[in-house]
């Protein structure tokens, strides 16, 4: 049995947990990281895409950018296809600010390369994580490391894990409120070797279902269809998936796809979560572990860095002067912004989805809302704001 001590336990190497260690670092806080799955594998995750100035600016101040500053893809706008016709936001002209395109997993790989580097205590392949005694001032973390049963005594656990992790279902019943809500949608995600069509991201609004142009590179494209919430993925060969990108995306005058190889492929069920409050005695909710948005405005990975400089700040306040205010504060602040960012990504999965059980008269009112938005300078200002997460200060 190994037996250690830390200031901080934190479970999960996704971008919550692993930008909390390098945080804690930065301030001098000790902590040891806990990740179920091997550092190959969170490497190779490809989830978002689309990051917000506010994130990158922070990656920027804590020397996390290096790569994305030479890598990642800067937009001020994106085109918006509806009725036929396409309508470009210029969300740099509306708020003075950009977005970037840069894979969540090269994101990753820059935090984990700053860790190792930094001789982080970061355990991979760790099984068996429970936590224990979170009510008293010394909770407790157990995994197996290398085969070694080990208990970790902490000043506090960061649950960073995940929606399916260990650190919110350790939380005793009736002590937390869950908020659900499932869509009756999935995207189909494809990563293709082929050069976007577009400098910018195009969203299609199309009468068979939604579709999304991104991309990862001047390489790689990103693509999404609307699909039902339990599509297999079996139903989808390539030639019906490229079909359908092409009658969604298309308009008269739009550039055609490039087409390619399809390197990865995946179906995500839509769904909006949130627990209250993202705490309880030692241990602190992070990211997904605490909330969970549909894509459609790619906030998953922003509102999960916001939650982790929002803890390293308290924690950084404790340690530092002994004020436990900010700490007191983390869970109403993050649930503040994170309920913002989940009721965005729900008015523009209603924005931009054909839903089901739509009628005559809710198209219509969908494309009323589309119209205001490129018609209005007022309506787009708002949404810019909103979609680069400048409104959720
Ligand atoms: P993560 O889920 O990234 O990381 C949690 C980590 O904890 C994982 O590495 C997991 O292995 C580990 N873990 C879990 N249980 C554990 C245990 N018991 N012990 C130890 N470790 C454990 N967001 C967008 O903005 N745009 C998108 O297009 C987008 N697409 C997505 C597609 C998919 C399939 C999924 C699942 C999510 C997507 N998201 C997207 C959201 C996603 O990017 C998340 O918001 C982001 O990964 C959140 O980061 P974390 O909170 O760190 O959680
Ligand atoms: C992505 O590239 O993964 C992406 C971009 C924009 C979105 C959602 C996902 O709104």
């Amino acid at each position: 049995m190994g037996v250690l001590r830390t200031q901080v336990g934190i479970i999960g190497a996704g971008p919550s947990g692993l930008l909390l260690s390098h945080l804690l670092h930065l301030h001098g806080i000790e902590s040891v990281l806990l990740e179920a799955r091997s550092r190959e594998h969170v490497e190779r995750r490809v989830r978002a895409g689309l990051i917000e100035q506010r994130t990158v600016d922070l990656l920027r101040d804590v020397g996390l950018a290096g790569r994305l500053d030479s890598e990642g893809l800067t937009h001020e706008g994106f085109e918006l296809r509806f009725g036929g016709r396409r309508h470009r936001i210029d969300c740099t002209a509306l708020t003075g600010q950009t977005a970037t395109l840069y894979g969540q997993q090269e994101i990753v790989k820059d935090m984990i390369a700053a860790r190792v580097a930094a001789g982080g205590a970061l355990h991979f392949g760790v099984t068996d994580v429970t936590v224990a005694d979170l009510d008293g001032d010394r909770p407790v973390l157990r995994g197996t490391l290398d085969g070694t049963p080990t208990t970790i005594a902490c000043d506090f656990i960061a649950g960073c894990d995940g929606y399916h992790g260990v650190a919110r279902r350790s939380i005793p019943s009736g002590r937390l409120t869950a908020y659900g809500h499932h869509y009756p949608l999935g995207w189909l995600g494809v990563l293709v070797e082929a050069p976007p069509a577009t400098r910018e991201l195009i969203y299609s609004v199309h009468e068979r279902g939604f579709a999304l142009h991104s991309m990862r590179s001047p390489r790689i494209s990103r693509l999404y269809l609307q699909v039902d919430r339990d599509e297999n993925l079996a139903n989808w060969p390539d030639e019906r998936i490229w079909k359908e990108l092409r009658d969604r995306l298309a308009t008269d005058d739009a550039q055609p796809l490039n087409e390619g190889p399809i390197l990865e492929r995946g179906i995500t069920a839509m769904r909006g979560f949130i627990v209250e409050p993202m705490r309880y005695g030692r241990l602190f909710l992070v990211g997904d572990a605490a909330h969970i948005v549909p894509p459609s405005a790619a906030k998953g990975l922003n509102l999960a860095v916001a939650d982790a400089r929002l803890l390293a700040d308290a924690f950084a306040a404790w340690y530092g002067r002994g004020d436990g205010d900010p700490l007191a504060a983390y869970s109403p602040a993050a649930l503040q912004a994170n309920w913002r960012g989940l009721e965005f990504s729900h008015r523009m999965t209603h924005l931009l989805h054909r839903f089901p059980d739509a009628t005559p008269f809710t198209s219509r009112l969908q494309r009323s809302r589309l119209d205001q938005l490129v018609r209005s300078t007022t309506a787009a200002t708002a949404f810019a704001e909103e979609y680069l997460g400048i409104a959720r200060r």
